[in-house]
């Protein structure tokens, strides 16, 4: 099977500038032979030069199919490490459909999802952390979490972990001759030394969980909630943070019902904004729901922005709200400062830490930078600093990593009464975990619940 030839539409379905089918494995060249004309015809196709680029017709028979692009990239210089080629169709849907089908009718099979990248794992041109990293960098929402991404693919995760396995490793082997051959040293001075050995690799592997932790933040994001009374501006502001009119905003108050959803990038991190209803006594069914779910996502957000209206005074909604929003990380937006101040701020700055009340006005845009800047700053609270990030691990890498720490604990906790046989196997059980990150163990379950959430043509 690995040794077959695969082929897929790789861009979206749909109709756009270009459209590339991809095809790799050992037929790639004899099937481009046969359903190619290239406009200068000097040379066979399995003699291109790699990385060269070729114009002509895609032909079924006589037919012209498309007119097209063929890039050629020979094994082991090409994404997969075996003969590949990409033709770069006009975005047509149905042409594309119809070279592909040109392609199977030649003998190529239709790649399944992640097949190209499985390939390239398989093949040995990256390991398992950064075939993960090509499916975080599709999916990165904001340039922060794809540059995380990327340094994950060009190997940086993979070279830390690496390194650990040869420090890991380096210590079995001595501790195995130990084993072998028990009375050749001090004792003492000996486990001292591994103690302190493993005591070390066990700091490095905490502080990559807790280095990624951060990465985290960038790649999943944060969920906050905007709530507040009817009217008192909260799709307003949603759409002052989107930069565009995205909610419906009236001045009758019940305007939303339904809960919108908006991801806003906030100096890199994705931060998905949910703008609820307002609460209010519900004037009907739809607007009760509304309020009900209104409720529900301040219970599922990770944190809470609060706006009230900074023209009336507070009102017992307000009050309810303002107790309610204390259990997590908030914020409480003032709105509408362009307007006479009737709110009693005072009140507010007695009850509530300053840094924690933002004054804007949604009509001019004024203070929404500052509400950006404490939107950020709360996070970093929750987070720690998110500048220092330096990868995202999932959820996979992360569970093993702390199996990692937990059996390097077990000998560092328990060192003392510990024989060296059962501190070798702790050491054997964590190389073991971490050779199914790397994927240098791996088995076909792994590889399927991996690539399964690729696309097609990925
Ligand atoms: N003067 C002034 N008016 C504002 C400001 N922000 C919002 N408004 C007005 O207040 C009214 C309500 O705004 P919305 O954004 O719909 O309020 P909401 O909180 O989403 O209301 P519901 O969805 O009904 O709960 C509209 O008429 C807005 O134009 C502001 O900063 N200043
Ligand atoms: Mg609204």
């Amino acid at each position: 099977m690995k040794n077959d030839t695969i082929c897929a539409i790789s861009t979206p379905l749909g109709i756009s500038g270009i459209g590339i089918i991809r095809l790799s494995g050992p037929e790639t060249y004899r099937i481009i032979e046969e359903i190619f004309v290239p406009k200068k015809k000097t040379k066979k196709v399995s003699e291109w030069k790699t990385h060269t680029v070729h114009y002509g017709y895609i032909m079924d028979g006589e037919k012209i199919v498309d007119e097209v692009l063929v890039t050629i990239m020979r094994a082991p210089k090409s994404y997969t490490r075996e003969d590949m080629a990409e033709i770069g169709c006009h975005g047509g849907l149905i042409a594309l459909k119809e070279v592909l089908n040109l392609c199977i009718k030649k003998g190529a099979r239709l790649a399944n999802p992640g097949e190209f990248t499985l390939r390239a794992f398989l093949n040995g041109r990256i390991d398992l952390t950064q075939a993960e990293s090509v499916l975080e960098i599709v999916n990165s929402q904001t340039e922060k979490s794809l540059e995380i991404s990327l340094r994950k693919l060009k190997g940086e995760f993979s070279e830390k972990i690496n390194k650990i396995r040869e420090e890991i490793f380096d210590l079995l082997t001595n501790i195995e001759a130990k084993i072998d051959f028990p009375e050749e040293e001090d004792v003492s001075s000996y486990s001292i030394d591994i103690k302190r050995r493993v005591e070390k690799i066990k700091e490095e592997v905490e502080r990559i969980i807790e280095k990624a932790g951060k990465g985290k933040i960038l790649y999943e994001g944060v969920k906050a909630s905007i709530v507040g009374r009817a009217n008192v501006g909260k799709s307003s502001i949603l759409n002052r943070l989107l930069k565009e009119e995205r909610a419906i905003v009236t001045e009758i108050p019940g305007t939303t019902r339904d809960i919108l959803q908006e991801v806003i990038n906030i100096k890199g991190i994705p931060v998905k904004i949910i703008d609820t209803a307002g609460i209010r006594k519900p004037k009907s069914k739809i607007e009760k729901m509304g309020v009900e779910k209104a409720i529900e996502w301040m219970e599922k957000s990770e944190m809470n922005l609060l706006v009230l209206d900074g023209s009336q005074r507070l009102k017992k909604d307000d009050e309810i709200l303002l107790e309610k929003i204390k259990e997590k990380a908030y914020l409480i937006i003032i709105n509408k400062i362009d307007l006479p101040l009737k709110l009693k701020v005072d009140y507010l700055k007695r009850n509530f830490p300053e840094e924690r009340i933002v004054f804007v006005s949604a009509k001019t845009g004024e203070g929404i930078d500052k509400l950006e800047d404490a939107i950020y700053r709360l996070i970093c609270e929750g987070y720690g600093k998110i500048e220092s990030s330096e990868f995202y691990i999932n959820v996979r890498e992360e569970e093993l990593l702390k199996k990692i720490r937990d059996n390097l604990k077990n000998i560092t906790e328990n060192f003392d009464n510990l024989s060296i046989e059962v501190t070798a196997e702790f050491l054997k059980e964590s190389l073991k975990n971490i050779d199914f990150i790397t994927g240098r163990n791996f088995s076909q379950e792994i590889l399927n619940n991996i690539f399964s959430k690729f696309c097609i043509g990925k």
